[in-house]
């Protein structure tokens, strides 16, 4: 991150919408780095810090995390990493965190990405995954997606209102989604 001014990318949408599949993909292809705030959140709590049962408990009811804890977190990983690309996915999560994040780490996101997918669809994705995440149930999903509409959409839509989203149909295949995203980055050249 040093030399060259930060690029981030936030990248929101619901539970399932592919945030992290194509993630992956701009990686590859533009050079970014991932940080998934919800990876970053479970390995917090793999590594028995003092924050991990809570994080868990959170998880657990799909609830939000204290801006506080995550924005530490997501501080502490842009500061370490030689890059100026971030995507930061799934976060901020709501209108709070937003505001945490501008406030604490004095920066506004450069675009973005918003995956638009039907429930219907990001409930049998996540639970057609198998990786063993204690949210990936039905009873957790549920509370997942009415916080999701509660807490997240409103960052959107102010994100919407200052200009910086690109609304992506997160319904296709994974290759069809990223062609969406890929004039997004080739036409910023960053
Ligand atoms: N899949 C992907 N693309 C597909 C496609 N086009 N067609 C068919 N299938 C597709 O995809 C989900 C599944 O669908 C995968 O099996 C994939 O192969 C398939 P994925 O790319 O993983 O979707 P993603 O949007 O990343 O889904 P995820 O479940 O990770 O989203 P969430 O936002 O729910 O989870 P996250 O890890 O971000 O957060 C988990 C919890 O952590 C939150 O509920 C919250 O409690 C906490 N949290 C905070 O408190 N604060 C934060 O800042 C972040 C998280
Ligand atoms: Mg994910």
């Amino acid at each position: 991150s040093k030399g060259k001014t930060a690029f981030i990318t936030f990248v929101l949408g619901g539970p399932g919408s592919g945030k992290g599949t194509q993630c992956a993909k701009i990686v590859e292809t533009f050079g970014f780095t991932h940080l998934s705030a919800g990876d970053i959140l479970r390995r917090e709590i793999s590594s028995n810090s003092e924050n991990g049962a809570m994080i868990l408990d959170m998880i657990k009811e799909g609830k939000v995390v204290p801006s506080e804890v995550t924005v530490k977190l997501i501080q502490k990983e842009i500061e370490s990493i030689d890059n100026y690309k971030f995507l930061i996915d799934g976060f901020p999560r709501s209108e709070e965190n937003r505001i945490a994040f501008e406030r604490n780490i004095g920066m506004e996101p450069n675009i973005v990405l918003f995956f638009d997918c039907p429930e219907d669809e990001m409930v049998k994705r996540v639970l057609s995954r198998n990786e063993g995440r204690v949210d990936d149930n039905v009873d957790t999903i549920k509370k997942r997606l009415n916080v999701f509409a509660a807490l997240n959409l409103p960052v959107i839509k102010h994100y919407t209102e200052t200009g910086k989203v690109h609304k992506i149909n997160a319904v296709g295949s994974a290759d069809e989604i990223f062609e969406q995203i890929r004039p997004i980055f080739t036409e910023l050249m960053v």
